[in-house]
């Protein structure tokens, strides 16, 4: 049975058994693909032009183990740990044990509330229309809540474990391959999608600003590192349609319409294991299905851009604000890079430090403490970018 789009009153069992076909023939698919493998770095610290080169063919890559063992139980313990903190529902500012809610003291709220199973921005106009297509909103169990968490905003000042992550000398130097040695930040988020709670991604593309510039290219809307603390899967995974960040804008109505139903031909899932790292281009056509799975996924993401696509434009926020991302914020929201690299040196030293040009001379203003969590990291994401 295929799912049709906007499939009525199915449970997550009929959601899953519905579904499982298409994902046992996309996970062959994306195993076939031969874009993934540990992070390969050259002599001179570069990336290794195999994997460039396949990134650049199927727009993303696994790298696999980039993530060790302690460094990924301290990332599930703060996700955890936040998670516990939460308010209990989108109003409350009490946590699950009536302490006062997590979040309170950042002017952006961190926290992101969906209802079970929902597909909320799919066929709306939310995130300027770029959800065209509803997808299946499977109908939770009796007993599930009213709301779960499906998205933190901020990571770097809500989890320490995230800022030294961001550090990561191997993902930088994939950063510096493929956006040039002085790419620059979009936003650091965590997709949480519980067990026959978490809600859909309906397909999209992400970049709203640069489709008709004269020199777009494959890149010009960046790329997400996507972190899985747990095993992506075809069920709770993200989906994406290799080789579509080089088509342009895609029309996904039709892509649909074309494959009978949200199953969109040719789409493979994200899959593989705790610990891996996919770096995934933001043209890519791409979304994630109701979690109807008996599996949970934590997605710590971070985005970058290459900096001339930034500096200087003026386009809209996803919420329709404009803004000019002048000199200023750029250097300033680009600090948050040398933060994280020197974080991370604090709790291994002995690794050796990828060294971001624009931080370069910097390093003392860049200096991770208490000082710098209170003066730069706090509200860091104020200045959040988006293209
Ligand atoms: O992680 C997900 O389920 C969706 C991710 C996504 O759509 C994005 O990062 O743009």
């Amino acid at each position: 049975m295929n799912v049709p789009v906007s499939a009525a009153s199915l449970t997550a069992e009929e959601h899953a058994s519905g579904m499982a076909a298409y994902f046992g023939a996309g996970e062959r698919r994306a195993l076939a693909l031969g874009n993934r493998g540990p992070i390969r770095l050259d002599g001179s610290g570069k990336l290794h032009p195999e994997i460039l080169a396949a990134y650049r063919e199927h727009g993303f890559y696994v790298f696999q183990g980039a993530i060790g063992g302690q460094e990924l139980a301290d990332l599930r313990a703060d996700i955890d740990l936040t998670l516990a903190r939460a308010p209990v529902t989108p109003e409350s500012t009490l946590d699950r044990d009536g302490n006062p809610a997590l979040g309170q003291e950042f002017a952006r709220p961190p926290y992101r509330f969906a209802r079970p199973l929902s597909d909320p921005l799919g066929g709306t106009s939310r995130n300027k229309g770029r959800h065209p297509v509803k997808v299946a909103e499977p109908t939770p169990a009796d007993d599930a809540p009213e709301w779960t968490i499906e998205l933190l905003h901020g990571n770097l000042q809500l989890m320490d474990s995230c800022l030294r992550l961001y550090g990561h000398p191997g993902l930088l130097a994939a950063c510096e391959a493929v956006l040039g040695d002085d790419f620059v930040p979009y936003n650091e988020v965590v997709f949480i999608k519980e067990p026959g709670l978490g809600p859909s991604v309906a397909w999209h593309q992400d970049g709203t600003t640069h489709w008709d510039a004269p020199d777009w290219d494959m890149d010009a809307h960046g790329f997400n590192f996507m972190a899985q603390l747990y095993p992506s899967t075809p069920g709770n995974g993200v989906w994406v349609l290799p080789g579509s960040h080089r088509l342009g804008r895609v029309d996904i109505r039709r892509l649909v319409a074309e494959s009978g139903s949200e199953q969109i031909d040719g789409a493979v899932p994200l899959v593989c294991d705790s610990g891996d790292v996919i770096m995934t281009n933001r043209q890519l056509v791409h979304g994630s299905f109701a979690n109807s799975s008996p599996d949970r996924r934590v997605t710590v993401n971070a985005g970058f851009f290459a900096r001339r696509r930034v500096l200087g434009v003026t386009t809209e926020l996803l919420s329709g604000e404009a803004v000019t991302f002048d000199e200023e914020r750029v250097n300033e929201r680009s600090r948050m890079i040398s933060l994280g690299i020197d974080a991370r040196r604090q709790l291994f030293p002995e690794e050796k430090s990828y060294v971001y040009r624009p931080g370069i001379g910097q390093e003392d203003r860049n200096r991770w403490s208490e000082e710098t969590r209170q003066n730069i990291v706090k509200d860091y994401n104020l200045r959040d970018m988006y293209i």
